[in-house]
This record gives structure tokens, sequence and C-alpha cells, in this order.
């Protein structure tokens, strides 16, 4: 799982970023505070089976705190983008290649309404253009990297489309439904600039949704706009968010002055001088009237509402739920929702997949099939042949 950060300057992508990941990442009331990318690990929470099955777990791949699993996800935070980006207006498009590999998009918007669409100050700007102008250049995005190849794909069909997309996460399922639905006809291609750019725009849309960060919902306008977006835009997902708050009490739970459980919507101060105390207890006030500061409840939308994930636990031993070595509920894997039995023993390994059995689903202690689709939360062991 990957998911890049994006926006235009001064959004808050960077604070965003750091409090999703804690790495230190510039972060200035300025534009193109960010030129390089800025990469790390937040995580996705889902409940451990481990409270479920009454166990004690031993995570590998991801961490339980309280019963609460988190799975690492890689984070991206890149460069601000601006409208026009694709004809090179402020640093172009060139430094999305980074993102080839995301999954997935958040975009930080200026919920404040008070820097405009180049990140410099201004009052009573209309966040929702932010929205508009962004996923335009995304698409440019896309349609140039196709254009770059279009001497490959000339003439021919959607091996080579694929090819020209590969790192892009474009699936051959993702392109035929977009040639089928869209009448673009994916052989004997000979598209025009605006054909190519349509074709990515459907292809946006499928292979790198995006969802919305209404960020600085704590600033004078900050909800008043949130709103507005959430009914310019019934059929994103928006979230109201502070990320100056959630990277404010990362940060202060890692020097023992809160004790902060990211995603909820309070804490308990445990120390600090005064002027620290009254701080936190802004803060407070903001989640509060926020439920929370929207960060880590994005990021789970994200994975499970918008990308429609599951996460299921393979064990090696469905009795003590534990792998070959004793780990209990080691791993959780994060698969798409409908998947089968099959698909998580090809996730693990491919020869599990070829040496494939059958399944146990180990909470219920049955025998399940290649095709048995799996539920979140499940715990399977898949049975091979050795
Ligand atoms: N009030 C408020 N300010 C915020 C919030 N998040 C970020 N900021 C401020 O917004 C300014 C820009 O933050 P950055 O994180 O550097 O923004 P960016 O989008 O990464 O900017 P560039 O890298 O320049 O594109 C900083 O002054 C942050 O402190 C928030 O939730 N509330
Ligand atoms: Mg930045």
């Amino acid at each position: 799982m990957f998911i890049g950060v994006v926006g235009k300057p001064n959004a808050g992508k960077s604070t965003f970023f750091a409090g999703a990941t804690l790495v230190d990442a510039k972060i200035a009331p300025f534009p193109f505070t960010t030129i390089e990318p800025n990469r790390g690990k937040a995580y996705v929470r889902a409940p451990c089976p481990c409270k479920s099955l009454n166990t004690i777990c031993k995570p590998k791949n991801s961490l339980c705190e309280n019963g609460v699993r988190l799975l690492p996800i890689e984070m991206m935070d890149v460069a601000g983008l601006v409208p026009d980006a694709h004809a090179g207006r402020g640093l172009g498009l060139k430094f999305l290649d980074d993102l080839r590999a995301a999954d997935v998009l958040i975009q930080v918007v200026d919920a404040s309404g008070r820097t405009d669409l180049e990140g410099k100050d201004c009052e009573g700007c209309d966040p929702s253009e932010e929205i508009r102008f962004l996923s335009r250049e995304i698409e440019y995005w896309i349609a140039d990297i196709l254009k770059r190849n279009m001497s490959k794909i000339k003439g021919r069909g959607i091996e080579e489309l694929l090819t020209a997309l590969t790192g892009l996460k474009v699936t051959r399922a993702q392109v035929e439904e977009v040639g089928m639905k869209k009448g673009f006809p994916v052989e004997k291609i000979n598209w025009s600039d605006d054909e190519t750019l349509a074709f990515a725009k459907e292809i946006r849309a499928i292979s790198k949704p995006i969802a919305i960060a209404a960020n600085k919902v704590d600033s004078p306008n900050g909800r008043k706009n949130y709103e507005k977006l959430k009914s310019d835009f019934p059929d994103l997902l928006v979230v109201p968010t502070c990320a100056e708050a959630e990277l404010a009490l990362r940060r202060a739970n890692e020097k023992h002055l809160v004790k902060y459980v990211p995603g909820s919507a309070e804490f308990d101060i445990l120390g600090g001088e005064p002027k620290q105390r009254e701080a936190l207890e802004k803060i407070q006030a903001i989640l509060k009237a926020n439920n929370g500061t929207g960060v880590q409840q994005l990021i789970d939308k994200v994975v499970f509402e918008l990308l429609n994930l599951i996460v299921v636990f393979p064990v090696e031993d469905e009795h003590k739920f534990s792998d070959h070595f004793g780990n209990v509920l080691p791993d959780g894997y994060l698969l798409k929702r409908g998947s089968n039995c099959h698909a998580l023993a090809e996730k693990i390994h491919t020869d599990l997949a070829q040496k494939f059995i059958c399944g146990i689903d180990a909470r219920k202690h049955m025998r399940v099939g290649k095709e048995h689709i799996l539920e979140n939360g499940d715990v399977i062991k898949i049975v091979a042949n050795r």
C-alpha cells in the first residue's frame, strides 16, 4: 500500500505527512517549501483478532496496541502543484513521477481559504477550486507519460499501452474497462492529444483515486469551507483535518507530555510547562469540535472505504493462531474486498498458490475452498502440497 500526498503549495501536505509518519519534514508558511519528496511509514488501524480470540499476539509485519492492529503503509509527500503545471508552471509535473506506484492519492486542501491556488496569502479564497484543477493536472501527467511513449503505442494495442503505463499500477482489466465502457479502441491505437487526455482521465479515476483532506479546519472559516467542499463534491471522500494538531500531539506523545492514540477524539495531558499546557488545551478544544484531528480517520477511510480493502490474518497453526515459530497472529494482509482464499495464498507466496489444497478458517474451524470469499478479520491457514 502506498499513499501519495498531493495538493497545491502551502496547503499543509508536509504537516499532514509528518503527522501521519513522524518523519521530520520541512514545514513553513510559504509555497514550495518541499522540493524533494519526503517518504515515510504511516499506519492504518484495524481490530486485532487477539481480543476476540482471547490470545496474546506477537505481530511481525505490523503492530498491536491495545487490540488495535496497526498495518504499515508507505506514504510520500511531494512538492506543490499549481494550475497549468502541465504547461510548465511552478515545478511542472515531472516530480509526480515519484508517485507512479501510488495506489491512491490524498489531496490536502486548504480549507481556511487563506491561501490561493499558488499558495500565496489571500482572504476568502474558495478551496473547491483546488479540487477542480488538481485532478486535471494529474490527468495531464498520465497523458504526458502516454505521449512520451506514443511512438511505441501508435498502431498497436493493449500490450504496448500497458507497457507504457508500467509502474502506474494500471491493470489490464482497468484498461479493458475504460476501452469497453468509454468506447476507446484499444487496438490499432491512433489517438489525438484530446483522445489521449480523455483516456488518461478515465484511467486516472480508476487507478489513482483521490480522497480529500479539508485541512486547517481549526481556522475561522475552516468548518464552513469543509461543508462547502462536501456539498460541491458529494461523490468524493472528504474528511475535515487539523494536520497541525495531529503533528503536535504525535510529537508531544513521544515526549510523554500527553497520552494520545492517533485517531482518538481526546488525550490526557501528562506534563509540560504552563505555556505548553495552555497550547495543549487549545488543541483539546480543536479535537472536541472536530471529533479528532481527522488525519488517522482519513487514512483508515481511504483504505477501507475508498479502496475497499479488508485485513486477513494468515496463520500456519490454526489452533494456536501462529506461524511455525510460534508467533501468534504474526501478519495482517490487506486484500481487495471480495478476494478469495486463493488470492490470499498468492499474496503470501506464489509457491503456496501453485500448491494450494484448501484453506482452514481458524475462527470457525472449517475447511474452505479456493473460491471461498474472505471476510474482513478472517484468520486463515492455507494448506498446500509440500
Ligand atoms: N491552522 C492550521 N495551519 C496548518 C495546518 N496544517 C498546516 N498548517 C500550516 O500551513 C503552512 C504550510 O504547511 P506545509 O505543511 O509546509 O504545507 P505544504 O503543502 O507542504 O507546502 P509546500 O511544501 O510549500 O507545497 C504551515 O505554516 C503550517 O503550519 C492546520 O491543520 N491548521
Ligand atoms: Mg511541503
